[in-house]
């Protein structure tokens, strides 16, 4: 008998597959012990940035994960695409089929609950959030930097046997303008989704995972899998639960009732 964990859906983003700062390794680990009926991808699932800036390239483990992907299909997971800022190339599939993913630009899923959730990768709000702001080209460029320092500090935190630390996510916490950026991201998302007509929205983009509520509204932010190492998944019975991996005690971080 399987011992994984059944979950309804689950809900991924920001891998940076080609990226060496993606823990691809970690991802895969995770979907190792997880089955699910829906599985969403929302963006930025390989990083065809890195790639074609030739400072990416394809690792055997980033090969696995979507080798993985494909399984889950095999097995009867609906597989749903939503391409980001990293991965645009595919938003010239969308409405048709990549094998058995199906691409959309937006998608609308309805919980267990029946409550409907509005799922987008969240790059569409970057022309607002950056009105005449050069700081997210600098901020992006910084993050890389970051990240890569990140890694090796993690290399040595590991053989120390501490548990992993984010440097990039102490400083957007501890950063007012990091704070007042990502607020006024979620203040922007829900809003959309109000728009839409849906009970909330689930995105990614801005690495900072999340799951609460915001004017009565589900907001639900997967994070990533280049530092929180991070996942969303909707139970059979239709709560939202935050995972992460790397917390080094209960990886479930949050839950949150939808009905
Ligand atoms: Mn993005």
């Amino acid at each position: 008998m399987s011992s994984k964990q059944k979950v309804r859906s689950l809900f991924i983003s920001d891998v940076h597959l080609a990226n060496p700062n993606s823990q691809a390794k970690k991802l895969y680990d995770f979907l190792n012990n997880i089955e699910a009926d829906y599985l969403f991808l929302l963006g930025d699932i390989v990083d065809l940035w890195k790639l074609s800036s030739h400072k990416g390239r394809w690792y055997k483990e980033h090969e696995l994960v979507l080798k993985q992907i494909m399984e889950f299909a095999r097995s009867g997971t609906r597989i749903i695409y939503i391409p980001g800022n990293h991965d645009p190339f595919f938003r010239h599939f969308v409405g048709s089929h990549l094998g058995p993913v199906e691409v959309h630009e937006e998608y609308i899923h309805s919980l267990a609950t029946e409550q409907t959730l509005l799922l987008i990768h969240g790059d569409r709000f970057d022309d607002e959030l950056y009105m005449g702001d050069a700081w997210h080209v600098i901020g992006e460029w910084l993050y890389e930097g970051i990240v890569s320092a990140n890694r090796w500090l993690n290399v040595v935190r590991h053989k120390l046997d501490k548990p992993y630390w984010s440097l990039s996510v102490a400083l957007k916490m501890n950063s007012k303008k990091a704070r007042h950026y990502i607020e006024r991201f979620e203040n922007l998302a829900v809003n959309y989704a109000r728009s839409q007509g849906t009970d909330g929205v689930i995105c990614g983009h801005i690495h900072q995972s999340k799951l609460t509520y915001i004017d009565g509204m589900i907001y639900g932010n997967d994070g990533d899998w280049v530092e929180t190492c991070s996942a969303l998944v909707e139970t059979q019975e239709g709560y939202l639960e935050l995972l992460s991996v790397n917390a080094s005690h209960d990886p479930v971080s949050a839950r949150l009732a939808t009905a």
